[in-house]
């Protein structure tokens, strides 16, 4: 038997027993939370349902689905454990909550919706993470295999949560983006490819440190049959596995095998070794990020068997997702542009880099653990001014104190107005807020949206 498939074997002897001498505990009951409790309505297996809101999103849905079944809300008193065999826990609570650390110490699996899903799929699945870049490749990934003639699904972290893609017909590859919550709470990860893009800190809310969030993030590696790495993490490859392909990708020149950016005549391209791929400014995707991206996508699609030629037709075309780099408008000569996703500082310095001119930023929300100085001190430059809202935006102000003039606008409608203002023709107003939104808005989505409607709504 080769190494991988003594590797695969291995994985699934290590995949989490079901839950046969007691029940199963769900604890989260948002999208990930319901779509457990409809894997298990398909198994026909009971479970205690348990949330800490009075009023959890999914409670309806699940009476629906259940109207038997056992819910309690609140904080779960740990007698709730007794009988207990399995506990699934929702990506969003932390290991640090009383009650996963009690079931941790009374020895009880604690498992993500992944886990569940590694020991049902059918197909092979490309697994992706990093703290930036996660969506876009996953749904470059996907879409590269559609145009190869492959049928693929994507979700997990993204869009549709992994169990309840398991109800449609098998694909040829499932594609999961992977968060460093569910990383951390699977025991086995065999995968076909698994892509890690990169990692800067983020979650610092959720992870006890940097090293622990770092550690969920290489834990993709562990049981993989292939893997794509990033050669400027110098880390990364520590923890690939052994006898497995690889191929790392980056920007710089590449060597023979690996993925990069080659200059030609003054022209930049993608490229494969010495190969020359795609002229840069023939990606749809703007920015350099995204050239990082369409690189890793790439490199992920030639461990997949796809050919080259529909994965690069793919790159010439998809513009993006929505919310990333988004254009809104333009106004008195400055471009409005929706970056609401860059929830973190590495992804909001991304953005900044990625535009060329002056930049009128709009920031601030919920921080997340990151480091505020860095932030400012590598995108001073580039600022004409940042235009602040949200609960963090004092300490923003303070990182960017004496290195470009700062505004406090309290909500979305002032930035706008007080960023319409302030933007000259060739600048571009960019709202890359390196926050979560939960401070002021539901979700990135709609802090996004009510940033685009304010900004069409600008008198011309
Ligand atoms: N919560 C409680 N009490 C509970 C359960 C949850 O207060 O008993 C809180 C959590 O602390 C969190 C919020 O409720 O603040 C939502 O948590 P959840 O785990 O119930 O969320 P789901 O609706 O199940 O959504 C999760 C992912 N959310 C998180 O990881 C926070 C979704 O990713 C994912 O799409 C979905 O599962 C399907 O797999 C969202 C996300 O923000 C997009 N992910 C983070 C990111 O991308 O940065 C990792
Ligand atoms: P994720 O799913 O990891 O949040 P997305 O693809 O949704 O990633 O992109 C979110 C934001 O992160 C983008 O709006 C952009 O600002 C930034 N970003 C995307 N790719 C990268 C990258 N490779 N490196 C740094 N920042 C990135």
């Amino acid at each position: 038997m080769n190494a991988a498939r003594a590797k695969k074997r291995r994985a699934r002897q290590e995949l989490p027993a079901p839950a046969v001498n007691g029940k199963d505990l769900v604890f989260g009951l948002g999208a990930s939370g319901l779509s457990v409790a409809r894997y298990l309505m398909r198994k026909s297996a009971n479970a205690i349902y348990v949330d800490t809101r009075a009023n959890p999103p999914g409670l309806d849905a699940l009476k629906e689905l259940r109207p038997d079944t056992e819910v309690i809300l609140g904080r779960p008193p740990t007698e709730l454990l007794r009988g207990v065999s399995r506990v699934i826990v929702s990506p969003g609570i932390p290991d640090t909550d009383p009650f996963v650390a009690e079931a941790r110490k009374q020895g009880l699996q604690v498992i993500s919706d992944i886990a569940l899903f590694v020991a049902e799929a059918r197909a092979p699945f490309v697994a992706v993470t990093g703290s930036n870049g996660k969506s876009t490749v996953t749904t470059l990934i996907a879409t590269m295999c559609e145009a190869a003639g492959k049928r693929s699904l994507a979700g997990a972290n993204l869009g549709t949560p992994a169990l309840d893609l398991l109800t449609e017909d098998t694909p040829d590859f499932y594609v999961l983006e992977l968060s460093s919550f569910q990383l951390q709470r699977t025991p086995s990860l065999p995968a076909k490819v698994a892509v890690l893009l990169n990692i800067s800190p983020d979650h610092l809310d959720w992870h006890v440190s940097v090293d622990e969030y770092r550690a969920a993030k290489y834990r993709i590696y562990r049981e993989a049959e292939a893997a794509v790495f990033n050669r400027h993490d110098k880390l990364a490859k520590s923890h690939l596995p052994a006898s497995v392909p690889t191929i790392s990708f980056g920007m710089d020149q590449p060597a023979e095998g690996q993925y990069g950016i080659r200059v030609d005549d003054g022209q930049a391209f993608l490229a494969r070794g010495e190969q020359l791929l795609l002229a840069t400014s023939d990606i749809a995707l703007v920015g350099a990020h995204n050239q990082a991206n369409a690189l890793a996508a790439l490199a992920a699609g030639e461990l997949m068997g796809l050919p080259l030629s529909p994965m690069l037709q793919v790159l010439n075309e998809f513009p993006g997702l929505p919310h990333r780099m988004q254009f809104v408008r333009q106004l008195n000569g400055a471009d409005f542009i929706n970056d609401s996703k860059a929830t973190n500082v590495g992804a909001a310095t991304a953005a900044v880099e990625s535009v060329s001119g002056p930049v009128v930023l709009i920031a601030g929300g919920d921080g997340k653990g990151g480091d505020f100085g860095e932030f400012a001190r590598t995108v001073c430059t580039k600022l004409r001014a940042a235009i602040l809202i949200g609960r963090d935006a004092p300490l923003i102000a303070d990182a960017f104190d004496q290195l470009a003039p700062v505004f406090m606008a309290g909500n979305m409608k002032n930035a706008v107005h007080k960023a319409a203002e302030l933007a000259q023709p060739g600048d571009t107003v960019l709202l890359a807020p390196a926050c979560a939104s939960f401070d002021q808005y539901r979700n990135y989505e709609h802090r996004g949206d009510d940033f685009s409607e304010i900004v069409r709504a600008l008198p011309s």
